[in-house]
Formats: structure tokens, C-alpha cells, sequence
């Protein structure tokens, strides 16, 4: 399902994916308390890549953990900076990602939460999210403050990219035939917003099978 423009045709019209302009909105201060919330108890670190690269993008968790290092990416229970469990899903998240994968047609209750940290100059290049355990699930995700140019493909590295700009409050749901896609975010370009100068990215998924 996709989300119709003004004009009713899809602004984005890949199957699977639904663009939810602005649906974050009302939640977004609330949302942003909780982000800084967790990244008190587990800070955002930029982590380091199986080829030795360090990631342009900050990053901590909620719930169920991404993590990258040396030997690889996994999902863990524990911020390996602290040993600890990584901080609960606030509830503010969970509701938030419940209702934007039911807009989007699916029954959805994500058990973890990667929060990235944008600064001007921070990007992501191409790849899959194939980490997790039930493909059948969506991932939700959430664009607060600055505006970024987001970067969506195929199933092949090398297919053609169609890009999007996702702005404070959208929010996407990436499922079915899009689930695998290859998708990446373009350098962050400096700017101002009322939330600070950066921008945070949720994405929400079903780790356990
Ligand atoms: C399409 N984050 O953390 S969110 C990531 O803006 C990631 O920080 C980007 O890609 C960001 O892994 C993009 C949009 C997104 C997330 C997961 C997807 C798009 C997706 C999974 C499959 C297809
Ligand atoms: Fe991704």
C-alpha cells in the first residue's frame, strides 16, 4: 500500500512500501524525550565494521540491539559498552510502530529498535537489513529533524536506486516484496531544526522469529 499525494497518485510506488507523510508529527517531541531518554543509559556510539570501517552514523539501541563489530553484525539483548540489557522499548515507540504498520496493512509489534544518529556530513551507502529472524514482518521507520535523502533499489546491489527525501515526522513501512530491498541514506547536508541540528532515524523490527 502506498500513501496517494494530493493528486491520488502514490508519491512512492514501490509495492510494500507505504509512505506515511507527517504521521509521526504529533508524537514527535514525545518521541525524542524517549530517544534521549535511552541514549543516557546506552549512549550513542559509532560502531566499527567487519572491513575495519568506522560508521559515519551514531548509533545505540531499544530492546533487542543491532550491533556491528570487528567479527561481523548481530542482533544482542546486551549493549556490548556496558554488558547491561540494552534500555526497554519505551511505550511511546511501540505504539507509535503498531500504528503505522496497521495504516500500512500489517499486524506488527516490533521487539527491537535501532536508533541512528545523523550529524551533517554522516551517511549510510547501500545495503540489506537480512539480520533479522521473520522476514514476514515489516520495518518501520521514523525521520526526525533534519531532512535526508534516503536511497531505495532492488534485490540486486546494482539496480537502479529511486531517491526520496524523508522529512522531520514521516514515517515508512517496508514490507513484503520490499523487505530485502537495498536502500541507503545520502551525506546529511547541514541545517537547523527545532529539535537540534542532526537527524535521528527509528527503525523498528521483529528480530525473533
Ligand atoms: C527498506 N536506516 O538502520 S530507514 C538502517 O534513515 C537503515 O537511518 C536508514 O537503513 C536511516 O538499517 C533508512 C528506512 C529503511 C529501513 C529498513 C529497510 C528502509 C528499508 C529495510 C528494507 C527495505
Ligand atoms: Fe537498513
Amino acid at each position: 500500500m502506498t500513501q496517494p499525494d494530493l493528486f491520488g497518485v502514490p508519491e512512492f510506488g514501490r509495492e510494500g512500501v507505504s509512505l506515511l507523510r507527517g504521521f509521526a508529527l504529533t508524537d514527535a517531541q514525545e518521541l525524542v524525550a524517549a530517544i534521549e531518554a535511552v541514549a543516557r543509559v546506552a549512549p550513542f556510539r559509532h560502531m566499527t565494521v567487519p572491513g575495519g570501517g568506522r560508521m559515519s552514523v551514531g548509533m545505540t539501541n531499544a530492546g533487542i540491539g543491532w550491533v556491528a563489530d570487528s567479527k561481523g553484525y548481530r542482533y544482542d539483548h546486551q549493549d556490548p559498552l556496558s554488558g547491561q540489557p540494552w534500555p526497554a522499548l519505551p511505550p511511546v515507540f511501540t505504539h507509535l510502530a503498531e500504528r503505522a504498520a496497521q495504516a500500512a496493512g500489517f499486524g506488527f509489534t516490533p521487539d527491537g529498535c535501532l536508533i541512528n544518529r545523523y550529524e551533517p556530513g554522516a551517511k549510510m551507502g547501500l545495503h540489506q537489513d537480512i539480520n533479522e529472524g521473520d522476514y514476514s514482518a515489516p520495518i518501520v521507520s521514523v525521520s526526525l529533524g533534519l531532512p535526508a535523502t534516503f536511497q531505495f533499489g532492488g534485490l540486486k546491489r546494482s539496480d537502479p536506486v529511486e531517491k526520496i527525501t524523508l522529512h522531520h515526522g514521516d514515517v515508512v513501512v517496508w514490507g513484503g516484496p520490499a523487505r530485502k530491498s537495498f536502500h541507503g541514506v545520502l551525506t546529511l547536508r547541514a541545517g537547523h531544526h527545532v529539535i537540534g541540528n542532526h537527524r535521528y532515524n527509528l527503525t523498528f523490527r521483529k528480530v525473533l522469529g
